[in-house]
């Protein structure tokens, strides 16, 4: 077995006879971009191309990831208890998918997608440990950053700890303000935060646990003073205000509503409780809703804050969260039913696991209270940007643009043969979406070749019912998917690759 080296492509790009290292890639559409600013004399040959103009003026670009957020967790999505209403005006003001998944049911591999515009048979980080991104891999911000925007990431990054060739500042990203380590992010009120490079010490004293197989640290704070996601969102809205006279690209990572792990069943920190403080509802559950208004409160000043400085109409927003609800810290994610229709939480590979609230806004361009049932998955955003950006995407990636779809230029929009997940914690997983169709492969370390079962999404969407045994066609094509989506990982192997 050949092992993928660091500055090659994957096997499968040998296919098309391109040889082209995707850093060498990187520095050609970059140097062409950056030389001749004019996006439309890049060399086609360069890239896959672009389907969709916008026409005009290049808009900014903010995405907000919430963390473990729940389908059913926003009241556009048919939560009835949770307050979302900026979430919600979002969706009303521009448009909602119905169908879009994150990249993996954890955080980091879920990360990785959305940055590389590999699903996870391709990318390089697929679950969570200290795997950090390498200079070879080519992120959206580095795209973005090479054709002019300017950017910045707020929040929790999860895909390279301190001076490794990960962090944010060496993958594209001008300005960075947040959490490294993912287990450092359980902490709501840290002892430290990053700035770029340097360690920003907060007011909050923290009792430090050294804790996992990775040895990263997490804690509990025994003095609360400073709540990390408010300097988060305060941040979002500084940068947008630093950087209002060029174009951007914000990501906003979120770490709400992930539950502070390492402090047991009081896992689900906030400040307050409002407006929930009152209800006769276990504490966990409080903080919970509490956490998820409160992203909102903030989701709604960064809207004003666009509006204020005259970039509303300018300003394409993106909102979704990284995998579904999560069972920790307390919480419990049928009491507000948080999956909605769907089976399953975080770690599962059924739709609750992995289908997001998504929203999209950009009132110049999107028409308001559109709804689509296109499907997309996180590693279509990085083909997106670089169609709002106007350049061309690299070669080999998973994504598909959905720029046609946010336009409501249906006919045009290019769809993709299937969706593919590998999840390895649990005994290893795997799953397919083919059309209406859903596969799902447990137990892949021990059998390989054990049984998939099989979910019509269209007429059951909450998959109770396996249909494996009806349908061995489809079965057979699903199981085709399953072995030819991936390349070996070095990390992540699964069972004779
Ligand atoms: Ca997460």
């Amino acid at each position: 077995m050949r092992k993928q080296t660091r500055r090659e492509f994957p096997e499968r790009r040998r296919e098309t006879g391109v040889r082209l290292n995707r850093r060498s890639f990187l520095k050609m559409t970059g140097f062409a971009a950056a030389s001749v600013g004019a996006p439309a004399l890049l060399p086609s040959c360069a890239g896959v191309g672009r389907t969709t103009s916008i026409g005009g003026k290049r808009p900014n670009i903010i995405f907000i990831l919430a963390d473990d957020l729940g389908y059913g967790d926003v009241g556009c999505f048919g939560q009835k208890i949770i307050q979302t209403p900026n979430i919600d005006r979002m969706a009303a003001e521009g448009m909602r998918f119905t169908d879009h998944y994150a990249g993996s049911t954890v955080c980091a591999p879920s990360r990785c997608c959305l940055m590389t515009g590999l699903h996870t048979g391709h990318c390089l980080v697929r679950g969570n440990a200290r795997v950090p991104l390498r200079p070879a891999d080519v992120t959206v911000a580095e795209l973005l950053k090479q054709a002019g925007y300017a950017t910045g990431i707020v929040g929790k990054w999860g895909l390279g700890e301190p001076d490794s060739t990960g962090i944010p500042n060496r993958q594209g990203f001008d300005y960075w303000f947040g959490y490294l380590n993912q287990r450092h992010a359980h902490n709501y009120y840290p002892k430290y935060l990053w700035r770029n490079e340097q360690k920003v010490e907060l007011a909050n004293e923290v009792n430090h646990i050294i804790g996992g197989s990775d040895r990263s640290p997490g804690g509990v704070a025994t003095k609360r003073v400073e709540y990390s996601h408010d300097l988060v969102a305060e941040e979002a809205l500084d940068f947008v205000e630093k950087h209002k006279d060029r174009p951007f690209f914000l990501y906003l990572a979120l770490t709400i509503p992930h539950a502070n792990n390492e402090a047991g069943k009081e896992g689900m920190e906030v400040p307050s409780l409002e407006p929930y403080a009152d209800r006769d509802w276990p504490q966990p559950q409080k903080g919970h809703a509490a956490m998820i208004t409160r992203m909102d409160r903030d989701i709604g000043r960064l809207m004003a804050k666009l509006k204020a400085l005259g970039l509303d109409e300018n300003t394409f927003v993106f909102f979704s969260s990284d995998n579904g609800p999560h069972k920790e810290g307390g919480a419990d994610p049928d009491f507000f039913n948080s999956s909605g229709p769907l089976r399953g939480y975080k770690r599962a590979l059924y739709e609750g696991g992995i289908r997001v609230p998504t929203t999209a806004r950009w009132p110049g361009k999107i028409k308001a209270g559109l709804v689509n049932d296109h499907i997309s998955a996180f590693w279509d955003f990085l083909p997106t940007c670089c169609d709002l950006a106007g350049i061309n995407s690299p070669e080999g990636i998973d994504g598909i643009s959905f720029l046609p779809t946010l336009l409501g230029q249906n006919w045009s929009q290019k769809k993709h043969e299937f969706l593919y997940w590998e999840f390895h914690e649990q005994g290893k997983r795997q799953a397919v979406r083919w059309g209406d169709w859903k596969g799902v492969r447990l137990n892949v370390a021990k059998n390989p070749d054990g049984p998939i079962e099989l979910y019509n999404l269209k007429t059951n969407i909450a998959e109770q019912h396996n249909v494996a045994d009806r349908h061995p066609e489809i079965v057979a094509k699903i199981e085709s998917y399953m072995k030819s989506a991936r390349t070996p990982s070095e990390n992540w192997p699964l069972p004779g690759q």
